[in-house]
């Protein structure tokens, strides 16, 4: 079986792993056959497949069944003495083993990572019936499979270092499922549904972004296998956040364009989709977000920091890695400071770096707008806006951060996140088109293709 999965980590050698694994791959297939895009089983899609980890083995197109894709085993290459970053154990060499001090902590946050990607697979399993077109078709089943890829690199991780504990991780993983409330996915955003392509868009703009920021951290870990499989999952991630960002561009630059075209204020009923609506899911999916980030004050970040386990994002650009005897300010929507300990305050520094990434992609749509010379603007509301998690959970603010009377903040929620009335208008413009060279009329063509094809007249999704 281990010639079936590529992977630069010896499969062929560790006979152990070998059998861990081939325990839990049929158990993987029925999971996505259960529950991955359903009513594409027997098309062929032009998806690329990580071969290796060189530039090379990266470029590798071809048309798959997705139940054939090839999910392999890569860790980003060893860096030779490599040393712990930050926290109590900084400068001492990387771990290759689990250490039994804080074996408890990181299996938790490896399971953590790990239940975030089958949900995400769970999530968007309906809407492939409603791609605007055969690009954007393949890009999300490009994800499906990459994000089914990052579970393998997880459940390696139990398998191979985690003993028989990882193994039932591994098998629970397989288990629970998004929106079920019986058995749910760890993380709240990751129970929410994803009914039609603007959450999708939203979704891999905001919470594959929370990914990059949450990867990125455990990249730093001393546990030296964590920072290489999470290193090579940020290679693929990059691909997910261009997906969101870019489907947002194009549907604010097609909003746009029927705008200078038809002076109607009805732009549903010229099947496209009104900014006001477009804001008010960006509120939505930026928010759910920022709760992935945990709470501000965290015992659980400081502990995760102080042994080495998760650092901050690009922790080499610190001035110094031990984090004590400083103080986060967190700025409260009644203007007060709250100071937190460093450490304790990892979740928020992480968080402070999201935002700041957010607003980038943000300039970008605004852009669609001012070269159109429309005066709207799309925005990100403030961090206590909509929040269930950490200092702000439960405050009845609006976008701007002022914090309102609970009533107002009832009446007027419909403002500003989608009613069930805008998501209906938004289902009633997505009809599916999987004709090579067309679109549906309420997202502009990418500028351009995959693998160096044409963005619309190429056939990605063969269907038989
Ligand atoms: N929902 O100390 P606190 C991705 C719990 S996305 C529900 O404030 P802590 C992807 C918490 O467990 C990246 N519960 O926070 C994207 C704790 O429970 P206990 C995913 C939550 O522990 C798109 C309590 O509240 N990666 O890859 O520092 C497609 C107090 O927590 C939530 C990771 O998350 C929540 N949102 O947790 C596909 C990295 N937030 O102890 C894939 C691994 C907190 O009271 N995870 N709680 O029982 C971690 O590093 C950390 O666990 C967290 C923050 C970032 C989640
Ligand atoms: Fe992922
Ligand atoms: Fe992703």
């Amino acid at each position: 079986m281990s010639n079936e999965i590529p992977n630069n980590v010896n499969l062929e050698s560790d006979q152990q792993l070998r059998r861990a694994l081939a325990g839990w791959h049929p158990h993987y297939l029925e999971w996505w056959r259960e529950v991955g895009p359903e009513g594409f089983d027997a098309s062929r899609v032009y998806l690329r497949t990580a071969i290796s980890v060189s530039a090379e083995g990266w470029a590798n197109y071809g048309y798959v069944r997705m139940q054939d894709y090839r999910w392999g085993i890569f860790l980003a290459p060893e860096v030779m003495d490599r040393r712990i970053g930050f926290g109590d154990h900084y400068g001492e060499p990387v771990w290759q083993q689990v250490p039994g001090d804080h074996r408890k902590e990181l299996r938790r946050i490896i399971v953590t990572q790990a239940d975030t990607e089958p949900a995400s697979v769970e999530q968007n399993r309906l809407l492939g019936k409603t791609a605007p077109s055969l690009y954007d078709l393949r890009n999300i089943f490009q994800l499906n499979c990459e994000e089914g890829r990052h579970l393998w690199a997880m459940v390696y991780l139990l398998h191979r270092y985690f003993g028989r504990d990882g193994r039932e991780e591994a098998d629970e993983l397989l288990y629970r499922r998004s929106g079920n409330p019986d058995h749910p996915r760890i993380l709240n955003a990751f129970n929410a549904p994803v009914r039609d392509w603007l959450d999708y868009f939203c979704f891999s703009m905001f919470s594959d972004r929370d990914g990059k920021y949450q990867l990125a951290a455990l990249a730093e870990s001393a546990f030296d296998p964590l920072s290489r499989t999470t290193r090579f999952m940020l290679t693929e991630e990059a691909f997910h956040m261009f997906v969101g960002e870019s489907g947002i561009q194009r549907i604010a630059a097609r909003t746009a364009d029927v705008m200078l075209q038809k002076d109607r204020d009805d732009l549903f009923e010229l099947g496209v989709i009104p900014l006001g609506v477009l804001q008010k899911y960006i509120n939505y999916w930026y928010t759910e977000a920022l709760d992935l980030f945990g709470g501000e004050d965290s015992s659980n970040a400081a502990t995760y920091f102080a042994a080495g386990l998760k650092g901050r994002f690009q922790e080499d650009d610190y001035p110094e890695h031990l984090a004590l005897d400083q103080t986060y300010e967190l700025r409260k929507p009644d203007g007060s400071i709250e100071k937190i300990p460093m450490r304790r305050a990892m979740n928020a520094v992480l968080r402070d770096a999201y935002v700041e990434d957010c607003h980038r992609g943000l300039r970008r749509w605004n852009r669609e707008l001012e070269h159109r010379k429309i005066d709207a603007r799309l925005y990100l509301p403030a961090v206590c806006f909509n929040r269930k998690v950490g200092a702000f959970a439960g405050l009845p603010c609006d976008p701007w951060g002022k914090i309102l009377r609970r009533e107002e903040f009832e009446r007027r929620r419909s403002e500003w996140l989608p009613t069930e009335e805008d998501r209906a208008r938004v289902a009633a413009v997505m009809k599916p088109v999987y004709e090579p060279g067309r679109i549906a009329n309420w997202i502009a063509p990418p500028a351009k293709g995959i693998g160096g094809k044409p963005g619309l007249e190429f056939e990605y999704v063969q269907f038989n």
